[in-house]
């Protein structure tokens, strides 16, 4: 039985069709011509690997026998007060060897599960939807031609760099190329990854990014596509990651080498990013769903239910750091919304919807955050009152927003389509508002990498200000991300406008002539962007997709009471409800 949440209300049913059924990039450390389109038919085939059990439940620690066993978990646990939530009075360069793709796919591998998510087939694109397909076009016809088969395309020296040297960007985009109803170019990357793609290789990858990007789209592309080889990939991967999670606390370690099993944290430090070890779970759990192998799941869940337990948070507001070896929060008392804490807000909610909206814990922490963040971060700017995120540090308020934090407007207006108070779609709507501001009062029209709000009426400076080490943008996605929500939500066209306003500017000052788009150094120079050559993999995995879906009129199309998308815009069912 679903726990009442007094107050709640009552939110619509995921309906489950019937059964066939903190970075750690480095870069943030520091045309196929256009044939007429056919109408293409998408949505899943029969068969199956392994049916997921639809009675199937997340296990938490101490459901059943086993309770956390680190002492100093336990320790923790012991001292954990008592989450009160008050909302409505509820309580609640590698290697060139890869060759480049035939122009014959091949055959239909063999087809999987009933239970992938069908998908009605979506009316055909409109205008702006064909723009994005030829952003998309454009940008794959880089990769294609200069960097296939390997992590992310330098646009400017026709070249490539690899990160995991796992075809990262290909991965990354097949469930967008899907979605947009390309074919040929799923059917090649669709080959690529039946032949190519080896998991057993001596490489060290950062198990959040890996999870995000590649397990997501796989188990996306499963579901999508209804093709058993994804599931397969994606098993594969989830046991080659399971080495992270042990350490003396099971917080899992950032690294792990996927041939040989070693995980290890970073060199300079045993602390992992606390976004980074909550922000794998919708992917985690998903994969024991479908596989019936719960240690995926296990390890994911006690991270969460020792984050859960932990002291050191303020109002439901966390740290960005965690020790492998204690357990503990670590670099105390400084707190965002933007990298390294960024989608622990994100994954609260959306594990709560992924679940059927069962684990009540997992709501009352998000309740609490969002509440934090009103009481902690919420100020207005100058002269024209946007309300933007700041951060504390040692309780200093710093007016300061990385772009990254604009995931939260469409995060929010994700939890009112699911019942959340309508308050939290007013606050989306200002942030919104604030998110669409950082692009449109840049010269190129594209979001700086960091935003600092102006606080005080001071003459004829704007509200945002960039700093010179902070000017640059990497085509994320989180700004149309949100407006994709907002859109959802509302149905207010303006949100579409805004995205289109985008997609032009990433045409006029990030598009490279002989293919594929480029992160830029300075959003405020229009005569001299400065392209950085480097084409971040979540360009095509998110950017353009959550475009695509923005300009779309047919919100049953990955409908939000079917899927829910991870972090990095895989869509992932929505399990049937209790
Ligand atoms: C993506 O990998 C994901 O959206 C992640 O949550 C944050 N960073 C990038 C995009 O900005």
């Amino acid at each position: 039985m679903r726990p009442e949440i007094p107050g709640l209300k009552p939110a619509n049913p995921p309906v489950l069709p019937a059964p066939q059924k903190a970075d750690a990039n480095p870069a943030h450390r520091p045309a196929i011509s256009q044939s007429p389109r056919k109408r293409v038919r998408r949505g899943p085939p029969n068969l199956q690997i392994k049916a997921p059990d639809r009675d199937w439940k997340p296990r938490w620690p101490g459901d059943a026998d086993k309770g956390p066993t680190d002492p100093a978990a336990a320790r923790q646990e012991e001292k954990a007060p008592t989450t009160v939530i008050s909302w409505r009075g509820a309580v609640i360069e590698p290697e060139r060897d890869t060759p480049l793709p035939s122009r014959n796919a091949e055959a239909s591998t063999k087809r999987a599960s009933p239970e992938a998510r069908t998908q009605k087939v979506p009316a055909s694109p409109n205008q702006r939807q064909q723009a994005v397909i030829t952003a998309f076009r454009h940008a794959w016809k880089g990769y294609r031609k200069f960097a296939w088969g390997h992590d992310e395309l330098k646009p400017l020296s026709r070249s490539f760099s690899e990160w995991f040297g796992l075809g990262l960007t290909l991965i990354d985009a097949l469930d967008t190329m899907w979605i947009l109803g390309l074919q040929k170019e799923f059917k090649e990357a669709k080959q690529w990854v039946s032949q190519k793609l080896n998991f057993q290789k001596d490489v060290d990858v950062n198990l959040f990014e890996s999870t995000i990007r590649i397990l997501g789209s796989l188990l996306s592309t499963y579901h999508l596509t209804g093709d058993s080889l994804f599931l397969e990939k994606a098993e594969d991967l989830g046991n080659r990651l399971m080495p992270a999670f042990k350490t003396p606390s099971k917080v899992p370690y950032s690294d792990v080498n996927l041939g040989t099993g070693i995980a290890h944290p970073p060199r300079w430090t045993s602390d992992s990013s606390v976004a980074e070890v909550t922000s794998i779970q919708l992917e985690f759990r998903e994969l024991s769903r479908l596989t019936g192998v719960e240690k995926f799941q296990e390890a994911v869940q006690e991270v969460t239910q020792h984050v859960h337990s932990l002291p050191s948070k303020k109002d439901g507001l966390v740290p960005m750091f965690i020790n492998t070896h204690s357990g503990l929060f670590t670099h105390l008392g400084v707190f965002t919304l933007g990298a390294r804490a960024d989608s622990y807000y994100e994954y609260l909610l959306k594990q709560w919807i992924q679940g059927g909206k069962t684990e009540t814990q997992l709501l009352e922490d998000y309740m609490e955050a969002v509440k934090g963040i009103r009481t902690h971060l919420l100020q207005q700017s100058e002269p024209s009152k946007l309300t933007f995120v700041g951060e504390l540090a040692h309780g200093q308020f710093r007016p300061k927003m990385d772009h990254l934090v604009c995931f939260l407007p469409g995060t929010l207006a994700l939890g009112v389509h699911h019942g959340l108070p309508a308050e939290h779609l007013e606050l989306a709507k200002a942030l919104m508002e604030t998110c669409y501001q950082m692009n449109r009062q840049m010269e190129t029209g594209l979001s700086p990498e960091i935003a600092h709000f102006n606080t005080y009426p001071q003459g004829k400076l704007q509200d945002v200000q960039v700093k010179p080490a902070d000017r640059h943008n990497l085509l994320r996605p989180e700004t149309v991300e949100s407006l994709f929500y907002l859109h959802r939500l509302t149905g207010d066209p303006k949100y579409q406008d805004w995205g289109w306003e985008i997609l032009q500017s990433f045409n006029t000052h990030a598009r490279i002539p002989s293919g594929g788009y480029s992160s830029i150094n300075n959003v405020q120079d229009p005569d001299r962007p400065e392209p950085r050559d480097k084409m971040e993999s979540f360009f095509l995995g998110e950017t353009l997709k959550y475009l695509y879906l923005l300009f779309s009129d047919d919100a049953d199309f990955l409908s939000l009471d079917a899927f829910v998308f991870n972090t990095e815009a895989h869509p992932l069912p929505i399990w049937t409800p209790a």
